[in-house]
């Protein structure tokens, strides 16, 4: 194992073991399978987790319903508090931390560091908020009575994150939830189980250090742990990211319970290059919307739809900016590095798929496209050209850096390509001219839920709300008042008249 050698000894400083235990609800176990954890730049293995089997998972569900009976009795802001160490601690581990989500997700050592940050960004926000949560009075149509409107916390909050964002999405999650007043049970993808770990010891130590119960809680595990956690009635949300199928399938699991759940699923996200563009920002754009983490983020730049006067200029320039990238492919840790591995042998799968079926359905090469040999999981970045706006592939969202170029002749017609992929989380635009801005932004602009100018499709910061429309699945976590979401709403008429009156006039005694 990795962990055995000298340079890996930052897994050390976060409390890891050769094999580790995947559950915490107060304490540290983990009777299931195990499950080994390998660098996706070199498929070696770093490190061993033994996962929840179901009866645990059932044992930690109720943990965290208890957890809540005491935690929702908490000042908002001592909840804020609580937070607000949470932030703290990730502070002080923030470099090794942001080191193994490189490790073990592939993504370079910035955006290691940058996921951590996102998290750190999100308490700090969150103990704001949780002085300012708030409802409204609204005026009530009988005189000497008052309309109260009050947010209460939900519960358990399950969340389900993916591999890609291994540390930030629990993050997102459990700020604001915990600030809110419920209690978290997370659940890391399978192959990221020492992300999990890691971060679980780090927010265990304040939670010990302020003696309270287990309000946040972990289980590590397969499928079978994440569909008993999407049936069980006592998580009264499921926040799940993850790809479009599943979260259909959560989605209905979910509803058919009657639960509440938050879905963020997948993008397929256009960035629209007008003929007035500036050029150089709209090419940086596109090298960090496209490569930026091998492409596997959901806001990854899958299309670029390019205004004809504008097309063969820019897929040129483009071109050459991809060929100076080639000499810092390699391996997420090395600090030169810009383009990490693909997370798993099946994202090279997806990747040599999606390269045939372009082929296939008459797009071209302009760059890349091959596998590259090399122990790890190392694609070359892609772009497709001369595809149809319509190809099934180029609707179709692959976790591997490829992006289709397509030629558009007009802003409505690149509009119309932009909104009619399934997917509809984010999208943006690069012009100079007000008028194709405003159009953008408004009702006949996209239909996304992240709708930029002049800036990238990814890399949203955490103070909006982040999520998307259609099959995206409507959900909106993070910042503004995506706080809502982790809250059940009461609608207070308060009668201070000294007689009973009945709205809309009606008469009814005797
Ligand atoms: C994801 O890929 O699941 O906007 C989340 C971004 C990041 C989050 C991506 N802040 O790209």
């Amino acid at each position: 194992y990795l962990i055995d050698q000298p340079e890996y000894s930052f897994l050390k400083d976060l409390g890891l073991e050769r094999e580790n235990p995947g559950v915490y609800s107060g304490q540290w176990q983990g009777r299931g399978s195990t499950i080994v954890s390998h660098d996706p730049g070199t498929g070696q293995p770093i490190a061993a987790v033994r996962q929840a089997n179901v009866q645990e998972l059932e044992q930690t569900i109720g943990l965290g319903v208890e957890a809540y009976k005491q935690w929702r009795q908490v000042p908002a802001p001592v909840r804020g508090e609580i937070v607000r160490q949470i932030g703290d601690e990730l502070r002080k581990y923030k470099e090794p931390l942001g080191k193994l989500v490189s490790l073990e997700v592939g993504k370079i050592h910035s955006e290691g560091q940058g996921e951590v940050q996102e998290f750190i960004d999100i308490c700090d926000y969150a103990v704001g908020l949780s002085r300012i949560y708030a409802g409204q009075v609204i005026n009530s149509e009988r005189a000497d009575h008052t309309i109260l409107e009050a947010w209460r916390p939900l519960g358990l909050v399950g969340v389900i994150s993916a591999y890609n964002f291994p540390n930030a999405v629990f993050g997102w999650n459990a700020a604001i939830a915990l600030t809110t007043g419920n209690t978290v049970l997370w659940k890391g993808a399978p192959s990221t189980p020492l992300v999990s770990v890691a971060t679980t010891k780090i927010v265990s130590e304040v939670l010990r250090r302020n003696h309270l119960p287990p309000v946040i809680t972990m289980c590590q595990g397969g499928t079978d742990v994440g569909q008993s956690l999407v049936a069980d009635k006592r998580v009264n949300l499921v926040s799940f990211t993850g790809s479009c199928n599943t979260g259909r399938q959560v989605g209905v699991a979910v509803q058919e319970r009657f639960g509440k759940s938050i879905l963020e699923l997948g993008g397929n996200n256009a960035l629209l290059i007008d003929e007035s563009a500036n050029l150089k920002m709209a090419l940086d754009a596109a090298l960090f919307g496209c490569i930026g983490t091998s492409g596997q983020r959901c806001t990854t730049t899958r299309r670029i739809i390019v205004h004809e006067k504008l097309y063969d200029q820019f897929v040129d320039a483009l071109v050459v900016k991809y060929q100076q990238l080639v000499s810092r492919i390699g391996h997420q840790l090395e600090l030169n590095t810009l383009v990490g591995p693909v997370h798993a042998q099946q994202n090279v799968e997806n990747f040599k798929t999606a390269i045939q079926d372009a082929i296939k359905e008459g797009g071209s090469l302009a760059f890349g496209g091959k596998v590259l040999s090399r122990p790890g999981y190392y694609v070359e970045p892609t772009i497709v050209t001369g595809l149809a706006h319509n190809s099934p592939v180029v609707h179709r969202e692959t976790f591997a850096p490829i992006v289709y170029i397509l030629k558009a002749k007009t802003l409505d017609e690149a509009i119309a390509w932009n909104n009619e992929v399934e997917q509809g989380l984010s999208s943006a635009i690069f012009t100079e001219r007000i008028d194709q801005a405003f159009k953008w932004i408004g009702s006949q602009g996209s239909d996304c839920g992240i709708v930029n100018i002049n800036t990238t499709t990814n890399g949203a910061e955490i103070g909006g709300a982040f999520g998307g429309e259609k099959a995206t699945g409507g959900g909106r976590e993070s910042g503004s008042d995506a706080w809502k979401q982790y809250c059940k709403r009461a609608t207070i008429t308060v009668n201070h008249s000294g007689q009973l009156a009945c709205a809309q006039g009606v008469v009814f005694n005797v």
